[in-house]
């Protein structure tokens, strides 16, 4: 890793990788116009990114790509790993997009959570898989408009927790919401968790989900995309969240500031230019590092490396 200031997120919590993007069209074994925002597990001692693939009609599947460091030497499937399938389920009309994935040991399978790009627009879908081959699919789980959704890897009293991001017509407001299952398929007691905030804000247009939440001593750590709307597009950044272990409806913390936004080149200019947007995380216990997989500017994978510790800490020193 490279000790470049420049490479640092502003307070130096994330770490990217030197040799970003990790993943680009040009290591596609397939044509494509664009590989981004890619999940992230731990499977076979290696790590897995179920890779968002824009293809060259505009619509998306996901490819898997391993490596056993998570930084260097993918290998990526030589053909696509899941596609839409509209005859069975018409909600992929238009594709599927980015995969949160997370594994349930209660289940002993992968959950992946995604949007399903429906004729009246994206909702949320959920699929399981034990090997990133077969995948059971149950359909859409939450209606349009929602996106960014992922479980909890476990059950929280009894029941298993999703957080997620409807889009509300009307001025309410695009905010994260928590809904409760007894099953991961029938989700109810929606609430609003955690909302965008207005003004001038760099979170003020709305948020979402980023990976899947990550189980700490001090809570859930959540990774979250907030969006400002300006003259010339949107700003995609990141921020941090602590939900309480035990009752995760309730945020403990929450940062004021964003700790990793477009600075770089690759994260600056592509399809959406702007754009730094992570779906996919895997926390290192040896390490006790956190390895972030984001989207950059709605083209490449990149990675960026931070230390567990430091986000909690950074999180109790900011309100
Ligand atoms: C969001 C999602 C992401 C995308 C981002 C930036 O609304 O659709 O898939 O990366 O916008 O375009």
């Amino acid at each position: 890793m490279m000790e470049t200031a420049k490479l640092h997120s502003p307070q130096g919590l994330f770490q990217r990788y030197e040799n970003n993007p990790i993943l680009t069209t040009g290591n596609w074994p397939y044509p494509a116009n664009s590989v981004f925002n890619p999940g992230a597990v731990r499977f076979k001692g290696k790590i897995l990114l179920l890779v968002r693939v824009e293809d060259l009609c505009g619509m998306s599947h996901f490819t898997v790509a391993t490596s056993r460091d998570g930084l260097t030497d993918w290998r990526v499937d030589e053909t696509p790993t899941m596609t839409a399938d509209p005859e069975n389920h018409p909600e992929e009309l238009w594709g599927i997009e980015d995969a949160r994935v997370v594994y349930l040991e209660e289940l002993g399978k992968y959950a992946i959570t995604y949007t399903a790009y429906s004729r009246g627009g994206p909702l949320v879908a959920l699929a399981f898989t034990h090997d990133f081959r077969r995948f059971e699919r149950c359909g859409a789980i939450l209606p349009t408009e929602n996106k960014d959704a992922s479980v909890l890897p476990r059950r929280v009293g009894d029941r298993w927790v999703l957080l997620h991001r409807p889009v509300p017509s009307g001025s309410v407001g695009t905010h994260m919401w928590i809904a409760y299952s007894p099953d991961l398929v029938h989700w109810g007691q929606h609430e609003i968790i955690m909302e965008a905030r207005s003004g001038g804000w760099w979170d003020s247009n709305k948020i979402g989900l980023g990976p899947q939440p990550i189980e700490t001593a001090d809570g859930w750590l959540v990774i979250y995309h907030g969006v400002r709307d300006t003259a010339s597009g949107s700003i995609y950044r990141v921020g941090l969240a602590l939900l309480d272990l035990d009752e995760p409806h309730k945020v403990v913390r929450r940062s004021e500031q964003w700790v990793l936004g477009p600075t770089e080149p690759y994260e600056r200019v592509g399809d959406v230019g702007h754009a730094t947007f992570p779906c996919g995380a895997v926390a290192d216990n040896d390490s006790g590092k956190l390895y972030l997989y984001y989207g950059v500017a709605d083209t490449s994978v990149a990675v960026a490396v931070a230390s567990i510790q430091d986000l909690l800490d950074f999180l109790k020193n900011d309100k």
